[in-house]
This record gives C-alpha cells, structure tokens and sequence, in this order.
C-alpha cells in the first residue's frame, strides 16, 4: 500500500490544481502570483491602453558588427551576434572603442516617429550583451566610456518627451558581460555570485527610475532562465519597487514569475505584471484565441521576420511591407491589444532607408485613418473576410484591407445590435441594406481606395430584435 501513497497524494492533489490553474480560477494561495485579477483601470494604465501604437528602437553594440564577425555573416538576430559567433565579453567590449554615432540625433529620431504616428517609444536601455546606453555607475560597460560618451538615453527621452511621445525602457536582466550572472544556480558560489548579481540589477533599476523620472513603463527581457525562475521572490521585489518608485508605471508580465516557476501567468493562471508581452513577431488568432480581450496585452514585431538590432544584410530573409505591417497593427487593435514595431538604427545614428520609408508610410495611413486605431479596442463582433473591427464608445469601426469581387462587405451584428448607417471617414455615406437577422452588406466606395480604409458605422444597441426573421427547423 505504501507505494500507492505518492500517486494516490498525487491525483487527489496535484492533479485538482493544475485543473483548477488551467482555467484560471484561484486555488493555490500564492505569495508571488498575480496581484489583481481584472485589468488596471488607473489613468497610466488607461493610457498606456489608448496609445495603441508604439516603436520598439534596439540599439547597442551589436549594430556596429552588423551580423558578421571575423569574416562571417551570421543569418541569427544580429542583437544576438556575440552568441553565435562565441565572442568572449573581453573581446565583444572592445566595440565599445568604436561606439560613436555622430549621426544621432535625437530630435530627428524623435520627429520621425511623431511623423509615424507612433504614441510611446520603447527604448533598449540594455540588452543581453550588457551594453548601457546611460552612463552607469555601477559597470564600465556604458556610453560614458566610449568614443561618443554623452548620455544617449537621456537625450533621447528628452527628445521624444518634447514631442509628446511616451518613453519606456526595454532592460535585460540577463546580462552577458556581467560576471555574476548566472543561468541557473547550481553551487553556493553560483548563489552567492547570483545575489551579488540581483542587488546590482536593482541598483541599475533604482537610477533609470531616479534619473529619468518621465519613464512610463519598464519592459523585462532575458527573464526566462531558472535562475531568475528560481528567486521568483526578486521578480514581485522589482515590479513593487518601481511601482513605489514611479506611481503609475506599468510593468509587462515577461519579468515575472511565481514561487512555481510559471512565467507571465501565475500557476491559477492570473496574469502577473500589468499586461500580458508573450505575442512576439505572431500574434492570437483573430477567431480562435478571443480570452485575449480578458486582458491587457502588447505585441511586437520585427520588420525582417528576426531582425531586431541593425543586420546589415535584410535579404537574407522576408522583409515585412508596410501594409503587412498596418495589418498587423490593426490585428492587435481588434483584439484590444497594442503593437510596437521595431527599428534598429545603424551604428552612425541613422536609421537604414527601408525603415524610414516604412515610417513615413504608416505615418500617413495614420494621419487619415489613426482614429480607428487610438483609444479602440476590441469590438466584439464576428471577424468578417474583408480586415478587422475596432469600437471606441458606439463607434465602431471596419477597417477593410481585402475588397471583395462582390462589392459587398459583408456584416454580422451582435444580437440586439442595429447597423444603421456606414460612412467613409471622409463623411462619404455608404449604402447599407438589411440580408437577414443581424446581417448587413455595406457597399464598398463608388472611388475604391489604393489602401486600407475604413469604414465608420453608426449603430442602435437594444433597441429589440426584429421579429420579421424566423431560424429554420432543422
Ligand atoms: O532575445 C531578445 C531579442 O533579441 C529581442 O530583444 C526580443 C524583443 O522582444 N526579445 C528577446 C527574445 O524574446
């Protein structure tokens, strides 16, 4: 019988609570899980929510290799080059000598993404290969001991904050070039060694906090490796940290993890962090994966298919047109998500032609078209062929980026929901003609647009269903 103790402990235990997990309801008591259940209501997170569209900038060291060492063009992610090509961090920081991007203008930069539209800058503050853009105190491995030496980071929040445009800071824990971190903690020495490591990673946090107090938002990476699993206590530490630090500051959900060792979502399957950051370079499927809308959520997308530092070879793999990368935008919308499209500067300071054409494209979409995007979120109403719905309030929006051979754009109400009208947003009506209960056809514009358009529809909510309409018996 004392054999069968472990299994039967485990089906009448275990077993309930990774049921119970899976559909997220509360059953383990968790010291580091989730810290609310619904989405923050808060005016930062309000508008962390209605800016919608944002820029991912990745700049550090790598850009200056631009994906080949010694010789030798490496097809990876060019921000991971000192991986592939197993540069020893001595060796890798002495790109540092060679660190100045005369060409950097941060006003420039700044302009160009206003121009795009864009309304929140994600900056790399530093990624895996422990380059700093600010001037540290607490490693050698910044800008201040390079060529360059001012503060870029500090130049560039000014910048973008002149225009509007709110910052938020990109930081990897993991840190390549620092010799206490570790991947995983195996030996009192690692774990002594880790420690060290964890107190320096907070110092690091408490002076981006203290120095540029206009930070709205801290984005982890690097987060994924048992070592940083293992102190989940350290992961609630720094979200609580900045959040006293910066009242209002959102924190996305890769830094954390709970006393199980679950990432992003707690073992009762709750969020942790402010809003879910697991949709990279993909994103949910617009019919099947709706829970989505239960929470808040940001993707963000390369424009190359896994490019996010400068590579200086773009053809060896698919590069994104500027209408794929809309559709991707108006994807996350309607599914009340946000999307940051990425952007690696060349080492100079300047950003490579493809991107500042792709800019200035959906800058100008944005420019006539941008209300279907800011403050909207998920409509609620079945997917249709021709592009994706967005609502704000009663409004509720079709962005249509497939014309059907038809001409008719095809719509299906929620219950008790009337299409009363649809007009371009040049205020051009549309004809709307009753097919059947809760289906509509819009026409499609007498003048077909060159691009993705939208439409505007207004509506009648609760107003009674008609009962002209009868199910077949079937
Ligand atoms: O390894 C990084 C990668 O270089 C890039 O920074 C992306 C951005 O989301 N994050 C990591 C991979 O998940």
């Amino acid at each position: 019988m004392k054999r069968y103790v472990p299994c039967i402990i485990f089906f009448l235990f275990v077993i309930p609570h990774v049921i119970f997990a899976q559909k997220g309801e509360r059953s383990l008591s968790l010291k580091y899980g989730a810290t609310r259940l619904e989405k923050r209501q808060d005016p930062s997170m309000k508008q962390f929510r209605a800016n919608r569209l944002g820029a991912f900038i990745h700049w550090g060291l790598y850009a200056i290799p631009g994906g080949e060492w010694n010789g030798k063009v490496y097809h990876g992610a060019a921000e991971w080059l000192k991986s592939w090509a197993k540069v020893p961090s001595e060796e890798w920081m002495k790109l540092m000598e060679k660190w100045n991007p005369v060409k950097f203008d941060a006003v420039e930069w700044a302009r160009m993404m206003k121009q795009m539209g864009v309304k929140y800058v994600k900056i790399t503050t530093k990624h895996h290969e422990g380059f700093c853009l600010w001037p540290s105190a607490y490693t050698r491995n910044t800008v201040a001991h390079t060529p360059y030496k001012k503060d870029l980071l500090g130049d560039m929040v000014k910048a973008f904050n002149e225009e509007g445009i709110d910052v938020h800071f990109y930081f990897s824990v993991m840190d390549w070039s620092h010799p206490d971190w570790r991947y995983d903690i195996k030996t009192k020495e690692d774990s002594v060694a880790f420690s060290r490591f964890l107190i320096f990673t907070d110092n690091q946090l408490k002076e981006l906090a203290k120095n540029y107090p206009t930070v709205k938002d801290f984005w982890f990476d690097g987060t994924w490796d048992n070592s940083i699993k293992r102190n989940a206590w350290w992961t609630a530490h720094v979200e609580a940290m900045l959040k006293e630090l910066l009242p209002g500051v959102t924190v996305n959900s890769r830094l954390r993890s709970d006393e199980y060792g679950k990432r992003h979502f707690d073992s009762n399957g709750n969020l942790m962090g402010d809003y879910e950051s697991g949709y990279e370079r993909r994103l949910p499927d617009p019919v099947k994966d709706l829970q989505v809308t239960k929470w808040d959520w940001e993707a963000c997308m390369t424009i190359p298919e896994n490019q996010w530092g400068y590579h200086k070879d773009w053809s060896l793999s698919y590069v994104k047109t500027p209408v794929e990368v809309l559709d991707r935008i108006v994807h996350a919308v309607s599914m009340g998500g946000n999307m940051v499209v990425n952007f690696g500067p060349q080492a100079n300071g300047n950003f490579r032609q493809e991107e500042k054409v792709l800019a200035m494209t959906i800058g100008n979409w944005m420019k006539k078209y941008g209300e279907c995007i800011y403050g909207c979120d998920y409509a609620g109403w079945d997917k249709q062929d021709w592009g994706y719905y967005t609502r704000k309030g009663q409004e509720v929006y079709m962005v249509v980026f497939n014309k059907p051979y038809s001409k008719r754009l095809i719509v299906k109400s929620p219950n008790a929901t009337q299409v009363v009208g649809a007009v371009l947003l040049s205020g051009e009506r549309l004809e709307v003609v009753e097919t059947a209960k809760n289906e509509y056809n819009v026409s499609m514009p007498d003048r077909e647009p060159e691009e993705p358009f939208v439409i505007k529809l207004r509506i009648k909510e609760a107003t009674g269903v008609t009962e002209k309409y009868r199910d077949a018996f079937i």
